[in-house]
């Protein structure tokens, strides 16, 4: 007799928690977690791709490398056939080449930021795995802050004094439910993110939590190039202005305030700096230019009216400003935060039930969620003896410009030489701008190396490829402070042929370098998950939360921490006592004019909020190209990951990903839906098919990320990419000398129809072989 689902063993991904039916040593069907409201169907899409062609099943060495060592023949990494070899030749390959260069150039040169999201699972997280080991053999160049919000991560501490700390405590859609009559979102609230929490989740409770808000008492604004970023059930309001004006905008807006005499002025003086300062901007005081909701209504391309009456409607009604995290990524990127946060502070709603502002609603699950964070325990990575570091978006540069200087929120650094990329976990030819030029950055060093499962864009263009796991051939624990549930991970399945778990890759190497010992402590894969539960149960203690022993927590196979008892209200204890819960910044208040960024002399980031020209975008005088492209999130997958998988490709249009287009800009062009058209700038181009969607503001096109890099001739760096990757377009460039975010949003394009016939899609083909 079939087992009952609720009695399959557990996994957990970063798109939600499911029990697995195995037959035959292959999982055959996951079933969405009993107590998940929305399960996400993203799940599925690791069946058909659990095994076969696209998995790595040995250690492979680019043939250029093996015969003639390293930095042979840079040029044909991607063109070059694989040669396999064992596991002990591997490991011996990789130490050998670790020790020369730490030898000759230090450990500067290797560069292991290896940013990217992985797989979900505490103890498997393979940057962790991968830090730990190379800071037993001392170091390595790292990168800092997130591809998802760099910018923010930078300026907001200056502002408010940490990111992080509220950006984990938005506050809760209880409270938004109970409280806020007006939810104006920037970048809306597309649910197809809220598929996505960082580590897993056990509950996806975003939709559910959006439509008791409606129902209950609040009206929501859409203001973004998509009319989709906001679900039809909550029947809100959709303001398009042109992609990446959000700050002139916001303007606007506060402009309006002021005019009307709107502005809360008590709060602005119990709880922030700097306002006069930037009040004179706004005024127009600085540069001649008063900031009024004309002025904004020009730039946006919106009517006035719009922005007035908005403006009123805020005053008066309590409201959540969402500032979507999209909204960093683009030019500029520091300053919607920013503005945002100065437009809250003028409404003086912060710290109130429902009111005040939020980082992104939906730009994953977990925000807005009430739960008790979990203390969450980690693989320890050790210390880093090297200094050197990158912002996460500039690894073209490190590798183009070594020895060059570059700026990083009030500091000068040098790019080190690099002689070494060690890459596992991420995917720097799905996650980077300008891939062209990354392909032509990727020729410098002398060996890349990457941990991978299957043969995607980054495994291709490596050197030594070293096969690792998937979650469903491994025990894990997965634990996130993001989320309340606690998952035991099965192992569902053996190994797919060679491959082995990270850490088991690292142990292995590291026995070759004589730090075994350092990397394990002596500890085997359980024992580790079991003292990263243990150490969780500890602190739990301190928070009077009683969890389970190890053995029964394995037993039943998931653990929940339990909610607040009150709902979380972002700012509350500041606003209570804004001097005993003083912020962290340098006056203990809201910084709406930091002398510190004044200090620092950046034009691109000047001391209190302005609207910048982007480098690229709708309202530019003698626009080359006159389409804004926005490379979203893909809804029907995690970036890259499981692109070749039956769910995603069953979205592709002609086996090409789409380019949605309004039927104005395609109409002037000629082209019908399901026409194969090409998407073209300076830097780049890629193929992909239309679909005709008037949900889009007219100017702008849309290719969600995700699509595995395939130039037509991989030895070209800008060969026109046939699977329809928008990283071929966006321009490589930081949001400024603060946080050097990247800026994929900020992005202009033409389209035409493809001419002549253009070879088949080749990505999910494995690499050839000798
Ligand atoms: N144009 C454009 N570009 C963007 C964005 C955008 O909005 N527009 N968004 C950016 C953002 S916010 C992000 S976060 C990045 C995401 O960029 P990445 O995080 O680099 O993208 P992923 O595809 O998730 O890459 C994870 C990789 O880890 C591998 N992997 C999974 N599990 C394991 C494991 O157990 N071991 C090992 N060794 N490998 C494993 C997967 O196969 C995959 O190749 O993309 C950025 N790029
Ligand atoms: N299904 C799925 N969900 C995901 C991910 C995934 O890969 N797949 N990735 C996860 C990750 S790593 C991250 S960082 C988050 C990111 O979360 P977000 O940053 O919120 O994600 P995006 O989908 O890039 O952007 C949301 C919307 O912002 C709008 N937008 C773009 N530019 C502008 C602008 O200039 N102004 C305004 N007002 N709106 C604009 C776009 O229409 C877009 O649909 O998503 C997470 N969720
Ligand atoms: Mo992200």
């Amino acid at each position: 007799m079939e087992k009952k689902i609720d009695t399959l063993p557990l996994t957990s991904t970063h798109w939600g928690t499911y029990r697995a039916r195995v037959t035959n040593g292959r999982v055959q069907e996951l079933y969405g977690f009993e107590y998940d409201n929305d399960p996400s169907p993203i799940g599925s899409g690791i069946i058909d791709v659990q095994d076969g062609p696209t998995r790595i099943s040995k250690p492979s060495i680019r043939r250029s490398w093996l015969e003639n060592g390293p930095n042979s023949h840079n040029h044909l990494r991607g063109v070059d056939p694989f040669i396999e070899v064992t596991w002990s030749e591997a490991e011996k390959l990789v130490a050998n080449e670790l020790k020369r260069v730490s030898n000759i150039f230090g450990n500067s040169a290797i560069f292991a930021g290896s940013y990217g999201w992985s797989s979900a699972g505490r103890f498997h997280h393979t940057q962790s795995q991968l830090h730990r080991f190379l800071n037993c053999i001392g170091g390595y160049t790292k990168s800092k802050f997130t591809y998802s919000f760099a910018a923010a991560e930078t300026v907001v501490p200056h502002i408010l004094g940490s990111y992080r700390a509220f950006l984990d405590t938005c506050t809760s859609w209880e409270s938004i439910r109970e409280n806020t009559e007006l939810f104006v979102s920037f970048g809306g609230i597309p649910l197809k993110n809220g598929q996505i929490s960082q580590g897993g989740t056990g509950n996806h409770f975003q939709k559910k939590k959006l439509l008791e808000a409606f129902k209950s008492r609040t009206n929501f604004i859409n203001i973004s190039p998509l009319k989709s970023d906001l679900i039809g059930e909550v029947n809100g309001e959709w303001i398009a202005p042109r992609p990446n004006t959000d700050t002139a905008f916001m303007l606007g807006l506060a402009y309006t305030l002021y005019e009307l005499d709107l502005v809360d002025y008590d709060f602005i003086s119990k709880y922030t700096v700097g306002f006069d300062n930037f009040l004179s901007y706004l005024l127009g005081k600085k540069d001649g230019i008063p900031k009024t909701a004309q002025w904004a209504s020009y730039i946006c391309e919106i009517e006035t009216e719009i922005i007035k009456t908005l403006a009123k409607k805020m005053s008066s009604k309590r409201t959540m400003i969402s500032i979507s995290w999209s909204l960093t990524r683009q030019d500029h990127g520091e300053q919607p935060f920013w503005m945002a946060i100065a437009l809250s502070c003028m409404l003086g709603q912060i710290g109130l039930p429902g009111g005040g502002f939020g980082f992104g609603y939906s730009a994953t699950n977990f925000i807005g969620g009430n739960f008790v964070i979990p203390p969450a325990a980690a693989f320890p990575q050790g210390i880093n003896q090297v200094k050197d570091f990158i912002p996460v978006a500039r690894i073209s540069d490190l590798l183009l410009k070594p020895g060059t200087n570059f700026e990083f929120d009030g500091q000068n650094y040098t790019y080190p030489d690099t002689k070494i990329v060690y890459w596992a976990g991420g995917n720097p030819f799905h996650h980077h701008q300008d891939l062209g030029l990354l392909m032509k950055a990727w020729k410098k060093p002398d060996t890349v190396i990457c941990n991978e499962w299957c043969w995607n864009s980054l495994a291709k263009r490596s050197d030594i490829v070293l096969p690792c796991t998937t979650p469903l051939e491994r025990e894990d624990l997965g634990l996130t402070p993001r989320d309340p549930y606690i998952i035991k991970m099965s192992k569902l399945t053996e190994p797919y042929q060679d491959s082995r778990d990270d850490f088991d890759i690292f142990s292995g190497i590291a026995k070759e370098m004589g730090v075994l010992d350092n990397f394990t402590d002596g500890k085997t894969k359980e024992q580790w998950q079991k003292w990263i539960y243990n150490e969780t149960r500890e602190k739990s203690l301190e928070q009077n939360i009683n969890m389970p022993s190890y053995d029964d927590f394995i037993k039943k196979g998931w653990f929940k921490f339990p909610n607040h008892r009150e709902d979380v209200v972002m700012l509350e204890d500041f606003r209570a006592d804004p001097i005993n819960s003083k912020l962290n910044t340098p006056s203990g208040k809201i910084e709406i004019y930091s002398e510190t960024i004044h200090s620092f002399g950046y034009v691109d980031c000047p001391g209190h909020p302005v609207w910048l020209e982007p480098c690229e975008w709708l309202g530019q005088k003698d626009k080359k190209y006159q389409l804004h492209l926005i490379s979203n999130q893909p809804k029907d997958k995690l970036h890259s990951q499981l692109d070749h998988g039956n769910f995603s490709r069953s979205n592709k249009i002609n086996g090409r990903e789409p380019v949605y287009i309004n039927k104005i800009d395609a109409d002037k062009r000629n082209l019908k839906d399901k026409d194969l058209v090409k998407v073209y700038n300076d830097r780049g181009s890629c193929y992909a098919s239309i679909v005709i969607d008037n949900n889009l503001r007219s100017g702008v096109i849309l290719i969600s990320t995700g699509a595995w890099y395939d130039p037509i001739d991989p030895s070209i760096p800008d060969s026109p990419c046939k699977n329809g990757n928008p990283n071929t377009l966006t321009p490589d460039k930081g949001t400024s000398s603060l946080g050097q975010g990247p800026i994929a949003h900020t992005c202009m394009v033409e389209i035409r129809l493809a001419e002549g016939e253009i070879p088949s899609v080749t990505a999910y083909e494995p690499p050839s072989f000798i």
